[in-house]
């Protein structure tokens, strides 16, 4: 387990053989002035331990259902601080939380892709060419060289399903199902184009834009609604537009719950990925939530999100397999941040498509009875690259070991068999651009970039940020705080490492992809001197 640490105790002489700290401090800022595409990156291990027995009772290989909701800020729920706060208690959500793990140092990547992108593969987006949103145009996604949970369980005699957005692929050969799922409904890309077949009505809204101003179908195709199986051809069954979008959470709900139905009658462990559609833009309720909370349409969603919640486990109790069952409900990024649909984050600063805390912390809940203590909280660092070393752990697969897989076995942690999470800190990424990194209480920001709408702006020398004592990321504490320097500069080190050992695949690589060739010499294996890292300052 020790192995998988990306950064040991302090056992280790970490400090750059020919610079010292201010030195260090003016070469990573250095990194971020000449990153470029794939420039400065700093890492994780590759290597990873890969056990491969079960944890289930006798064996048994649990359910997983992985409830992923969209842009839900750290500051919503009840259990976060929110709930009721916010104009909709969350009671379905906060009771998950007594019975299970709650995480307050949960990280995610800044965007939707990247973060779905880690969450499938184990792997920072920055290497999968997934690293930001794609703005029209294919091959978007991830390549079919990529391993995905999904695959790696279904070759375990799991059955996979996912309902909602995918956005790692618009493509049909790039489709869930095509990459691990059994069974899929939703949307490839985003709720947002939801709005285009909208925007040429006058609707409460907005202002009509009139009929000439407005999206054409004949430039831009609508975003289709999927259903679609394993070995078929996927089926076009709607468009979405605001009407559907209000209906979509009903939706994935009772399709994840008929799945679950189904696999529980088959006596089939099944990994369900419900990939909610709320909160993102236009975060619009069901009808049937329209009003119900008097406090508008985001604190009724905030309602339905939790009323689908307490669905999906009301249905897993109904069937018995509550103590079979890893539940895990989290957020794949920081609060929406498009006016009107502004959410929040709690007591952190920022908008998600940053590298603030508000962009990196979402809420996440883990329940397994019997097997994860309740009621426990942490502020121990985990990352969502790490569900995917765990969720395969758990389902008794090995992990890929032809390529760098960042994630870490969290299962003791979640257990309660150790006090401590197998990780201690992580690069950040903001699309391709190197912008921080998280060590214990600390950050780092390389580039700083408070909105999503702002312009990053790189920093003449790392702004180092206590984060249990300044949650508001005002006050850089470089001159107290400068050794934090060091395990900061061997995470970036190592991740260089990483990077130029396994090159990272490039946005817009078509399938097949087939990887360089490794160079494993003994050589590549050591962190490179970062007083000779020229490979850092490369475009
Ligand atoms: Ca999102």
């Amino acid at each position: 387990m020790k192995a998988t640490r990306i950064m040991q105790d302090d056992n280790k002489d970490t400090r750059p053989e020919n610079a010292d700290r201010r030195v260090f401090m003016q070469m990573a800022a250095g990194v971020v002035a000449g990153a470029g595409a794939f420039g400065g990156a700093p890492g994780i291990a590759a290597a990873q331990t890969s056990p491969v027995q079960p944890r289930g009772r006798q064996d048994k290989k649990p359910n997983i259902v992985f409830m992923l909701t969209d842009n839900l800020g750290y500051g919503e729920l009840g259990s976060y601080g929110g709930g009721i706060l916010r104009g909709a208690p969350t009671p379905h959500i906060d009771f998950l939380a007594t019975e299970g793990l709650r995480l307050l140092n949960f990280n995610v990547e800044a965007m939707c892709t990247p973060s779905r992108s880690a969450l499938m593969t184990g792997r920072f987006s920055i290497r999968s060419g997934t690293y930001a949103v794609p703005m029209g145009g294919v091959p978007d996604g991830l390549t079919q060289w990529e391993v995905t949970i999904a695959e790696l369980l279904s070759a375990q005699g799991y059955a996979t399903g996912m309902w909602g957005k995918w956005h790692l692929g618009s493509a049909e050969d790039r489709f869930p199902t095509n990459q691990g799922f059994d069974e899929w409904y939703g949307i490839p890309r985003t709720y947002d184009e939801g709005l285009w077949p909208s925007m040429n009505e006058t609707n409460g809204l907005w202002p009509s834009v009139g009929a000439k101003q407005g999206w054409k179908a004949k430039i831009v195709e609508p975003e289709p609604i999927y259903e679609a199986r394993k070995g078929e051809k996927a089926q076009k069954i709607g468009v979405l537009d605001v009407e559907q979008r209000r209906l979509m959470e009903a939706e994935i709900t009772r399709r994840s719950i008929d799945f679950m139905r189904r696999q529980v009658k088959a006596g089939k462990p099944f990994y369900a990925y419900v990939s909610f559609s709320l909160m993102h833009f236009p975060t619009l309720p069901n009808p049937e939530f329209a009003g119900r909370t008097g406090n508008g349409d985001w604190a009724d969603c905030l309602a339905e999100m939790d009323y689908r919640t307490g669905q999906i486990l009301g249905a897993i109790k109904e069937l018995g397999i509550e103590d079979d069952t890893l539940v895990i409900f989290t957020s794949d990024n920081g609060p929406e941040a498009t006016h009107p649909w502004e959410g929040s984050a709690g007591p952190w600063r920022g908008t998600y498509f940053t590298a603030m805390e508000a962009s990196l912390r979402t809420p996440c809940i883990i329940r397994w009875p019997g097997e994860v203590p309740a009621g426990r909280v942490s502020n121990e660092i985990v990352h969502i690259v790490d569900t995917f070393t765990t969720l395969a752990h758990l389902g008794g697969a090995e992990i890929p070991k032809d390529r760098a897989i960042d994630g870490v076995d969290q299962l003791d942690f979640f257990t309660g068999k150790q006090e401590n999470s197998n990780r201690e800190g992580f690069p950040a990424y903001v699309a391709n651009r190197f912008s921080a990194v998280k060590w214990r209480n600390w950050k780092a920001h390389l580039i700083w970039q408070e909105n999503m709408y702002d312009p990053p702006q790189t920093l003449p020398l790392p702004k180092i940020i206590n984060l249990l004592t300044d949650m508001k990321e005002e006050r850089d504490v470089a001159w107290t705080d400068s050794w934090v320097a060091d395990p900061i500069k061997k995470i970036i080190t190592e991740f260089e490492a990483s990077l130029k050992k396994y090159p990272p695949i490039p946005m817009g690589t078509p399938d097949p992809y087939t990887p360089p060739t490794l160079q494993r010499t003994g050589e590549e294996q050591q962190p490179r001197n970062p007083a000779t890292m020229d490979f850092l300052m490369k475009d």
